[in-house]
């Protein structure tokens, strides 16, 4: 047999083992019928078709790593006050006095004993002068009756020429001494008080604010014909003409 020969053998048989072995023809459609006629070699493939449609959103991501550490923020508002500290240590012993300084000290200390003893014995005598002589003491104030008749000018200058001045109750103790005094003599006391200066504002004489009073009931009434004040002999207070003559009190 011919070279020729035996390959033509060989493809008719190659061709013949392929048909038999499948249905379908790779490349005709299935009406043609290859079984009889070899397919060709197959063709160059085709041209890359077109990129396909976006697919479904894929799942969130895991959480990504931490970032670096940014800049620092701006100061922030001041914080409330810490508690106390605790007690620091305790300071260097101080140094020894000597004997003879604690000795002078002591001596020192017991004559100034002594001279407030004194004193207090002639405080203890005055305060019992003053009271024979009428007086009233209230705490620090004395009250004392010093002429039986007077206006409210001639008040303020016969205490003035004393060291003292019109009485000025500045409390219910002050006023009750004020009051006996008045009971006693049965007769009303001008008060270092007047709203000269403004109508309807009482002041002390040194232009200060009363900060007490004990006014009668539906006083003060006078307007600018009353602007000085009594002391009734039941402790209630009146305002008053300046020039009525009433028993002179001082205040010291
Ligand atoms: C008299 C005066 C007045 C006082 C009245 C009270 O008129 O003493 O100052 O207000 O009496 O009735
Ligand atoms: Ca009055």
């Amino acid at each position: 047999m011919h070279l020729l020969d035996t390959f033509q053998y060989l493809m008719l048989l190659v061709s013949l083992t392929m048909a038999s072995g499948q249905d379908t023809c790779s490349c005709e459609p299935k009406m043609t019928t290859c079984n009889v006629v070899p397919c060709g070699l197959p063709g160059s493939n085709g041209l890359p078709g077109r990129d396909g449609n976006d697919g479904p959103k894929g799942e969130k991501g895991d959480r990504g790593e931490r970032g670096a550490v940014g800049p620092p923020g701006k100061v922030g508002p001041m914080g409330i006050k810490g508690d106390q500290g605790v007690l620091g240590p305790k300071g260097p012993k101080g140094d020894k006095g000597t004997n003879e300084e604690l000795i002078s000290l002591k001596a020192q200390m017991t004559a100034m004993q002594e001279e407030m003893r004194k004193l207090q014995n002639l405080v203890n005598t005055y305060r019992k002068v003053a009271i024979l002589f009428g007086a009233k003491i209230v705490g620090e104030k004395m009250f004392m009756v010093v002429v039986s008749e007077g206006t409210f000018e001639e008040g303020k200058i016969i205490c003035s020429q004393r060291g003292a001045l019109l009485p000025t109750p500045k409390n219910g103790r002050e006023n009750e001494a004020l009051k006996e005094l008045a009971e006693q003599f049965n007769k009303q006391i001008y008060l270092g008080m007047s709203d000269e200066k403004t109508e309807g504002t009482f002041q002390y004489l040194n232009g200060e604010t009363l900060i007490y009073n004990n006014w009668a009931s539906h006083e003060p009434n006078g307007g600018r014909k009353e602007n000085c004040v009594e002391i009734y002999t039941n402790g209630k207070w009146n305002d008053k003409s300046c020039t009525e003559k009433r028993l002179v009190v001082c205040e010291l």
